[in-house]
């Protein structure tokens, strides 16, 4: 680290001008660095009370904290971004449209910018547990799109974060595939395998300083599960046990994804406790609290991840036994732990969760009401696109039950009909699989809808008399609009529209 110049985060902002795009670490929102981004921001407050312009372009693994798209959005310093987000300030400037949002799947986020789709990296800005003087750097919590940012930036400001220690060298896997037309097979055909480098080589002479830093990563607490979550969470395990018992799930078990969340914590416990699922593996993206608990008691014999988007007293006992849990993790590029090649590969069960499901199996993970913004795909894409079997979790209403998260008709799609197979609420599973529209559109009203809702839902497509799907155009968002006219999604007249 010597033959590095020691900066102030200050001083490393000075390095960033308007207009120039900054690769940032971090996922969901571990490993993100916290002090350069902030003095960014800083700097941009200042530009604009002189009357400059400052905006920046933003790429990071997925989303960050207060410190990174909180402080940036909120000193109005990101020009765009992508490719996903979940920060309240960043949220409303991208659904005012002061910022430009770019919703991208996670897997080809690194090569779209090799390939140069997104225009030049100028800067990448990397949190690091260490940093060797011939240019190694290590990451903290996170490997995110790091090793690609580091590959195509100009140059590279690392920041230094002591908060975790040095001794996570070896939790990394650093691998990145060649481009077309030299692109191979991605060498990993277990959750196990390693294949590439403990650290991010890159030229030691495009490091142009070091931040040190002592901050924990900014993980939102969990919530407890509470009854909806506890009993969609019994569902996804009775429905994968019987699965298993069916033979369709081989007796080893298949390893499992699951997306970012209370929702999400809430099934791997509830896969946990269930006594007829084997210990199985995760090959996942985001590791939460729950994966670590079940580590501990051996239900998880092994995960693979993207990043460790744990709260601070997980992560303590993971640094308290690192060398044995080192055996266990392995953090990869999102380009491999997202990669369509290897999920199909290794046959995952995916597990996300929907903001909205229509009766034919079509997934809304990103906007609500067809319009605002959420937090974006994500990796939900690459997960269940290319699954053994998917499944989306949700409850079935929002906001108190003035919502049906069932309507005839998602108001945006994010995965078809063609890729989503079980849709499971705390009601129930709707297996699609080998089902028409109109099996679909029963046997999701009848299993997972809300009580309250499935006469009104019936009463959508019993009025269709033709056609393969039963879909009428003119009412399909009826129940949409409704909420929008009066707040409540029930209490819509077909007879009126029909
Ligand atoms: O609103 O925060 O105001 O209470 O959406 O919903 O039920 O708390 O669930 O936190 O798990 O988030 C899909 C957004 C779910 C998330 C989504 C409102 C609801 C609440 C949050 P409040 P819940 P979660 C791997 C996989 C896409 C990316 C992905 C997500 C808020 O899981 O971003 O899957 N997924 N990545 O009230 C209006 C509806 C609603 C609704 C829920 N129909 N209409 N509001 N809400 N349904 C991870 C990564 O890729 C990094």
């Amino acid at each position: 680290m010597k033959n590095f110049p020691i900066l102030t985060a200050a001083q490393a902002a000075e390095h960033i001008q308007d207009g120039m795009t900054v690769g940032f670490s971090g996922f969901t929102p571990a490993g993100a660095p916290k002090s350069v981004p902030k003095a960014i921001a800083d700097k941009a407050k200042a530009e604009h009370a002189a009357g400059r312009s400052f905006q920046i372009g933003v790429v990071t693994g997925a989303s960050t904290g207060p410190n990174l798209d909180g402080a940036l959005a909120e000193a109005e310093a990101i020009a765009w971004r992508t490719p996903y987000q979940s920060n309240a300030t960043l949220r409303k400037m991208i659904n005012a449209g002061k910022t430009r949002f770019f919703d991208m799947h996670l897997s080809v986020l690194p090569q779209n910018v090799r390939y140069g789709f997104l225009g030049p990296i100028h800067c990448a800005v990397i949190e690091a547990c260490d940093v060797t003087d011939d240019g190694e750097i290590i990451p903290t919590s996170a490997m995110g799109a790091s090793p690609t940012f580091c590959r195509m930036a100009d140059k590279i400001i690392v920041e230094i974060n002591r908060y975790h220690p040095a001794a996570l060298r070896g939790i990394h896997d650093s691998y990145e595939p060649l481009d077309p037309p030299h692109r191979q097979p991605i060498p990993l055909t277990k959750v196990s395998d390693r294949i590439g480098t403990v650290g991010i080589k890159v030229d030691p002479k495009k490091i142009i300083g070091i931040v040190e830093n002592n901050a924990a990563d900014e993980v939102s607490p969990f919530d407890e599960p509470d009854d909806v979550t506890l009993k969609i969470g019994e569902n996804v395990a009775g429905f994968l046990a019987a699965e298993m018992k069916a033979g369709r799930i081989p007796k080893e078990f298949l390893p499992i994804q699951s997306g970012v969340g209370n929702i999400a914590n809430a099934v791997l416990g509830a896969l946990g406790t269930n006594t007829d699922i084997p210990p199985f593996q995760m090959y996942t993206e985001v590791i939460q609290d729950a994966v670590i608990e079940l580590m501990q008691s051996g239900k998880i014999t092994f995960a693979s991840g993207c990043s460790l988007t744990v709260s601070p007293d997980v992560l303590k006992v993971i640094y308290d036994n690192l060398e044995e849990f080192k055996k266990k993790l392995v953090l990869r590029p999102q380009e491999i732990s997202n990669h369509p090649e290897i999920v199909r590969r290794i046959g995952i069960i995916s597990i996300n969760t929907a903001i909205e499901v229509d009766l034919f199996g079509n997934v809304n993970s990103t906007h609500v009401m067809g319009k605002d913004m959420m937090n974006g795909i994500g990796g939900s894409g690459d997960f269940t696109r290319n699954s053994f079997l998917s499944i989306f979790v949700c409850p079935s209403t929002a906001k108190g039950g003035k919502i049906s998260t069932i309507v005839p008709l998602v108001a945006h799609m994010d995965h078809s009909e063609h890729s989503v197979q079980t849709i499971i609420t705390e009601n129930g599973v709707a297996d699609l699989r080998g089902k028409d529209p109109m099996e679909r559109a029963h046997l999701i009203v009848d299993t997972c809808a809300h009580p309250e809702y499935r006469d009104q839902l019936r009463g959508y497509f019993e009025h269709v008399k033709s056609g393969h799907t039963p879909q009428t155009l003119g009412s399909a968002f009826a129940m949409h609009q409704h909420m929008l006219e009066t707040g409540d999604m029930r209490g819509v007249d077909w007879s009126k529209l029909f």
